[in-house]
């Protein structure tokens, strides 16, 4: 914890946090510039992300019910717990009302994410307890079954989609309600490892902030949930899993003397290689490492498989010729997409909305702490950092 290097002199006095500000802190993102603290989640250069003090490599085999606790309660549940948050699931799992009509009146090819944040938003109006954690809970129950339906009204196959069994875990009640015609143990496996993984990443990344930022106006945890969604759609924030199989597809060969000509032509074109780099991590990301793992059991002979193989070996090296990129090592996104199309999911256009689904656990875990832990109970107040008028800017640098 830094507390103390962010109290006294680093906040100036009497909490005047623009005596030790110049304008290189301006402008930027608030890029690393400390606001708040986090009880779910931080983010190291060494092991990535620790969900409540683990490690990610030490839970990324868990099943997603139980890290759900993990990041509300502070503790990785008992088998007794375990039993016991699985029922209160389902018993929170009944959908409120019927997203169909909803779903069929939107444009098919809008963005799946748009879809996304417009379902929350209307779970919300359905049944909105005005409590943080009942809400929170429960549209992490109420997140497969709408998922699920998203796939089958976006896809037209509204005929016969199958009850939802809420007694079924998170996953399967989504792989239930889609129906698809593949190996079920396989899609359920990537997709529990695949939630897992995704589910926090410490307090400041974009979505996560913007959905505590729209919960501090004391909004609906619904609302702040669809603006986290809308800031985690972008290709800069969650989209970019989308993009990085469109990448791996565009390679089109695991043979690493091609891969390493397309990699350097993609750099000299100024193009990101996609799966590769961090903002904090300066190792690979052990949530790729998970990945890999998990591929190499499910999928070694899968094509795009072989070609996240062969980038693996061959981008970081290319990378790391370039001493401005701090960390050339694969990132989560590197393997999720191969690992999704291989059980069948294949159209890339959707694969935010798996990294969004992870994120509402931890986005309403700390929207929670936030509004109702934090101070001492009394909770942060409405967001309002300063921004300075420009001119004053200039007459503080002369
Ligand atoms: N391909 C090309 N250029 C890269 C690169 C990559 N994989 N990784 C870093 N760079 C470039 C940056 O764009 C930056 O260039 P400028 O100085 O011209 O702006 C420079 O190297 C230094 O970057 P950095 O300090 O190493 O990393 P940043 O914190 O600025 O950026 C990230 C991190 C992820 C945006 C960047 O590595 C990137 O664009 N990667 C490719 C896209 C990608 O895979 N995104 C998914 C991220 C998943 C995650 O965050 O977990």
């Amino acid at each position: 914890m830094t507390e103390l290097a962010y109290t006294g002199e680093t906040m100036g006095e009497e909490g005047n946090h623009l005596l030790d500000l110049t304008e290189s802190h301006l402008d930027i993102g608030m890029r690393g510039v400390p606001v708040g603290t986090c009880r779910t989640s931080f983010v190291t250069p060494g092991e990535g992300v620790h969900y409540c003090g683990y490690p990610i490599k030490e839970l990324a085999a868990m099943q997603p019910e139980d890290v759900v606790y993990l990041l509300h309660n502070k503790e990785l549940p008992t088998p007794e717990q375990s039993v016991a948050f699985r029922k209160d699931l389902e018993r929170r799992a009944v959908m409120p009302g019927d997203l169909g009509p909803v779903f069929s009146a939107l444009p098919r090819d809008g963005h799946p994410m748009d879809w996304l944040a417009i379902g929350i938003q209307t779970l919300g109006m359905w049944d909105c307890k005005n409590d943080w954690k009942e809400d929170a809970l429960n549209l992490v129950a109420r997140m497969p079954r709408m998922m699920g339906l998203l796939f089958r009204y976006r896809e037209n196959r509204v005929e016969g989609i199958p009850d939802d069994d809420t007694s079924l875990s998170m996953v399967e009640r989504f792989t239930n309600t889609l129906d698809l015609d593949v190996d079920q143990e396989k899609l359920n496996r990537v997709l529990a490892v695949y939630l897992v993984l995704h589910m926090d990443h410490g307090g400041g990344n974009l979505s996560t902030f913007v959905g505590k930022a729209v919960a501090s106006g004391h909004a609906t945890l619904y609302s702040a949930m669809a603006g986290s969604m809308n800031a985690l759609s972008g290709p800069l924030h969650g989209r970019a899993n989308q993009s990085c199989l469109e990448f791996v597809l565009r390679v089109g060969t695991s043979d690493p003397v091609k891969v390493e000509k397309f990699v350097r032509e993609e750099l000299e074109a100024g193009r990101p290689v996609f799966g590769f780099g961090h903002a904090v991590l300066r190792t690979e990301d052990p949530r790729a490492a998970a990945q890999f793992a998990l591929g190499e059991q499910l999928c070694p002979d899968d094509e795009n498989f072989k070609i996240i193989r062969t980038l693996r070996e061959v981008a970081p090296r290319v990378l790391a010729e370039n001493p401005k990129i701090s960390n050339p090592n694969a990132n989560v996104d590197i393997a999720s997409g191969a690992l999704l199309h291989h059980v069948g999911l294949k159209n890339p256009s959707y694969y935010t909305t798996f990294f969004g689904w992870a994120r509402v656990a931890g986005i309403g875990a700390q929207i929670y702490d936030e509004r109702v832990v934090m101070r001492n109970g009394k909770g942060v107040p409405i967001y309002r950092p300063k921004y300075i008028a420009r001119e004053q800017v200039l007459r503080h640098v002369e």
